[in-house]
């Protein structure tokens, strides 16, 4: 059969993008559509392995045995959602081993917001309302990416996501109730986490880089500003029914819009974050490459297992 002309494939890509079908991995695809893929499917696998960080501090604190099995769960989740992802990017011809080094060398981005502490057992709650529903957010408009493999992961990751979401409004719940203390220090935690929250979108959408090109090609389903707006309107409400106080002057219902008007983000902060100088980047990074150094014996001891399988089927099969 003769190999069809670039321009046939050219078109059907787009066929396939117009029709809101699905690229799959063997499908020709522009060389450009495979490396935004490569780039923002591989930033947001480091950002789920990079993100058990914060939250693992506390799983040896957790108040209660209940609290710590729920967050040694949760925790293991975002493990296996980095699995996903990683593994939905090496059907794009990349490596993981290429991937890991570019996120242990500081080449590749994760997400800003794994940068900050956890100063209190509500931070842990705050993660999983704020962070974890910013996640959702996000997520479900991924659920219909044009990319096949990231689109199967979104829709699993969403569902674990969710469980994740309401597991941390109960504890900011529970502790909105509770004593004086422990509602200072649930708004504590709204107050430290709502902003760089809200940076987990992205720029606005006249600064983005790469949003435009992402919805041609139906990569992005929604931009940086639309999935901000859609998580405010939600969260306000929410922050509402447990007695919290989003630490924003400027919140407000807009009749006329049919949605919240928010305050603005401080891009200052976002950018000193995304430039290594936020005020955990060197302990992620620090923590993230100690792990790998101390796991190598795993990944040896499995690839020695494996060897020995194969040596053994071939034996049996010859
Ligand atoms: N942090 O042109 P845009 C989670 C970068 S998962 C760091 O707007 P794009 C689960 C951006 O990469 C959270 N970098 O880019 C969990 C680009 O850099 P580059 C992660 C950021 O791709 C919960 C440059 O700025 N989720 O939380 C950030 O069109 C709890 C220009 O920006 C995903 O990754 C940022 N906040 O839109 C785990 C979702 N924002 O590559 C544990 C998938 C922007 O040119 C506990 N990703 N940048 O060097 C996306 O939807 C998109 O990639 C955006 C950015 C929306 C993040």
């Amino acid at each position: 059969m003769a190999t069809p002309a670039p321009h046939d494939e050219q078109a059907r890509f787009d066929a396939v993008i117009a029709a809101d079908e699905k690229i799959e991995p063997r499908d020709w695809m522009p060389e450009k559509y495979r490396r935004n893929l490569v780039r923002q499917i591989s930033q947001h696998a480091h950002s789920e392995v990079v993100g058990q960080l914060p939250e693992g501090n506390w799983i040896t604190r957790a108040p209660s045995l209940r609290r710590k099995a729920i967050l040694l769960a949760k925790v293991q989740d975002e493990a296996g959602h980095g699995l996903y992802l990683y593994s939905a990017a090496e059907t794009l011809g990349t490596s993981r081993e290429e991937m890991l080094d570019d996120l242990l060398e500081g080449r590749a981005k994760y997400a800003s917001i794994f940068n900050y502490p956890t100063l209190s057992w509500a931070d842990v709650g705050a993660i999983g309302w704020l962070v974890d529903g910013a996640a959702i957010v996000n997520q479900i408009s991924l659920c219909r990416t044009s990319y096949g493999p990231y689109a199967r992961a979104m829709v699993r990751i969403c569902k674990e996501e969710s469980f994740h979401q309401r597991q941390g409004y109960e504890i900011m719940q529970t502790l909105a109730q509770g004593s004086p203390e422990q509602q200072a220090m649930a708004q504590d935690a709204l107050d430290r986490w709502w902003w760089p929250t809200l940076m987990m979108f992205g720029p606005h959408d006249a600064d983005s880089a790469h949003t435009q090109q992402s919805m041609q090609w139906k990569i992005k389903r929604q931009s940086n500003d639309e999935l901000r707006q859609k998580f405010v309107d939600q969260t306000v409400e929410q922050a509402a029914r447990i007695g919290l106080t989003i630490p924003d002057p400027e919140l407000r219902w807009n009749e006329a819009r049919g949605h919240y008007d928010f305050g603005e983000i401080d891009w200052d902060e976002f950018q000193r974050v995304l430039g290594g100088n936020g005020p955990c980047n060197r302990s992620r990074m620090r923590d993230r490459r100690r792990a790998h150094e101390d796991g190598a014996w795993v990944r040896e001891a499995m690839l020695a297992h494996a060897e020995k399988h194969n040596r053994r089927a071939a034996g049996a099969a010859a």
